[in-house]
């Protein structure tokens, strides 16, 4: 049997973010993992900071390679009928910025401080159950080297992502969800050549939606559009690269290739949970919300999630105040459903709705046109893109 005050269930960034922050605070917890450390840190995923997540890691100081190896954007590219419009957000913003630095890099920082700071982190450690969460000293069941341990804790966080047990430990009849499922998938790719833009290329074309991304100044991310029941095996690196230069292009830009590293199709959803608490029970990130990868929303609000908990957690240490516990559901499904708007707005804004009829295709163009002949419009898409700062600055 172990104890601790906060048992934190996933290391993706909501559990591994919460963990750095506690400790920030000198708060205890362990965090349970059920996948090894190779494989959590090689796991392909987002690639945008918001404004606020940056400032996070930051403070809370796992953010040192962050801020000398991420590459800050003040901008994005919109590209649709083979033209190119910038959209300045920093500009829109009050010079608010996002930051390239891919996923598998902040869940490393993070590994690695926790490592370093001999704080428990257990990897290939399956959670089994949670138990007692409308106690005051709920329990978290997991399995690790062949053996079961019972995690006795003042609260447990169910950071486990959209397939973990955090969700289905709460009563059916205490929470509901709802969802959309999207008609398309993105066929997602990494590859080993220079990236050939400054900023990303969000591409609206007939054939479907193309983005170029990039994880460093050698390596490109890249995306393409597919049916959600396409395969990898139909898709040879000749046949991508020629459609992501066809649905990209524009007159005297030049798409460069080269060996691609990986390729996945992920599909797309939208999914929001009613509550995100359960007595002593609280979830966050992917356990309770997922969005379309499109708005980069997905680890910037799993990163907000915990920012508040933290608060909430830390203010219930040191004061015995419940108010932040109580307030943290609702205040983070605000942000959630914000971002989930924006989210469903870029992603049919961008993408071909094999759905679409004449006139949906009409509203699409007249609404890209819009975006891009608009400050109005071109300054509401940049704070929701940067961020909005929701979580009043200096309260990490
Ligand atoms: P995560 O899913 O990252 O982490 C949850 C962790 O809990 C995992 O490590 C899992 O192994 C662990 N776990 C699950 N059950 C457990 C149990 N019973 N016991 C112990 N551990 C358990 N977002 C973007 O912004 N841009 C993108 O391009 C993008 N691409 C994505 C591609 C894919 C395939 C997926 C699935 C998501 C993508 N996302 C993207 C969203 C993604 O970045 C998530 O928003 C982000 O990982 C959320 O972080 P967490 O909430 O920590 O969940
Ligand atoms: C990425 O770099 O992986 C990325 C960037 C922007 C998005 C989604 C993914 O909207």
């Amino acid at each position: 049997m172990m104890r601790t005050q906060v048992a934190i269930v996933g290391a993706g960034p909501a559990g591994l973010t919460l963990a750095q922050l506690l400790a920030v605070q000198g708060i205890d917890s362990v965090v349970i993992e059920a996948r090894s450390r190779a494989y959590v840190e090689k796991r392909i995923r987002a690639g945008i900071l918001e404004h606020n997540t940056r400032d996070v890691l930051i403070e809370s100081g796992a953010g040192a390679r962050l801020q000398r190896e991420g590459l800050v954007h003040h901008g994005i590219e919109l590209r649709f009928d083979n033209q190119a419009h910038r959209v300045a957000m920093s500009d829109y913003t009050g010079g608010r910025t996002v930051t390239v630095y891919g996923q598998t890099e902040v869940v490393k920082d993070l590994v690695n401080i926790r490592v370093a700071a001999g704080l428990p982190l257990y990897f290939d450690a399956k959670a089994v159950s949670i138990t007692g969460a409308d106690t005051d000293s709920p329990v978290v069941t997991f399995e690790h080297d062949g053996t079961i341990t019972e995690l006795h804790a003042d609260f447990v966080i169910g950071a486990d992502g959209f397939h973990g047990i955090g969700r289905q430990s709460i009563p059916a009849d205490q929470i509901s969800t709802i969802e959309k499922i999207y008609p398309f998938a993105w066929l997602g790719i990494l590859a080993d050549v220079p990236p050939s833009c400054d900023e990303l290329i969000y591409a609206n074309h007939p054939n479907g939606f193309a983005m170029h991304s990039m994880r460093s100044p050698s390596v490109s991310r890249l995306y393409l559009q597919v049916d959600p029941s396409d395969d990898v095996k139909n898709w040879s690196d000749a046949r991508i690269w020629s459609e992501l230069a066809l649905r990209m292009h524009t007159p005297g830009w030049d798409l460069k290739t080269g060996p691609i590293t990986d390729k996945s199709i992920t599909p797309m959803r939208s999914f929001v949970a009613s509550t995100l608490r359960y007595g002593r029970l609280f979830l966050a990130g992917d356990a309770a919300h997922i969005v379309p990868p499109t708005g980069a929303k997905g680890l910037n609000l799993a990163v907000a999630d915990v920012t508040l908990l933290s608060d909430a957690l830390t203010g219930f240490y040191r004061t015995g105040s419940e108010k932040g516990l109580e307030e943290y559901s609702e205040t983070a499904l605000r942000r959630v459903w914000r971002a989930s708007h924006f989210s469903y707005w870029m992603t049919t804004l961008l993408h071909v709705d094999p759905n679409a009829n004449e006139f949906d295709r009409a509203l699409q163009r007249s609404n890209l046109a819009y975006v891009a002949s608009s400050d109005a419009a071109k300054t509401s898409l940049s704070e929701n893109y940067v961020g909005l700062a929701v979580i009043p600055k200096g309260k990490v």
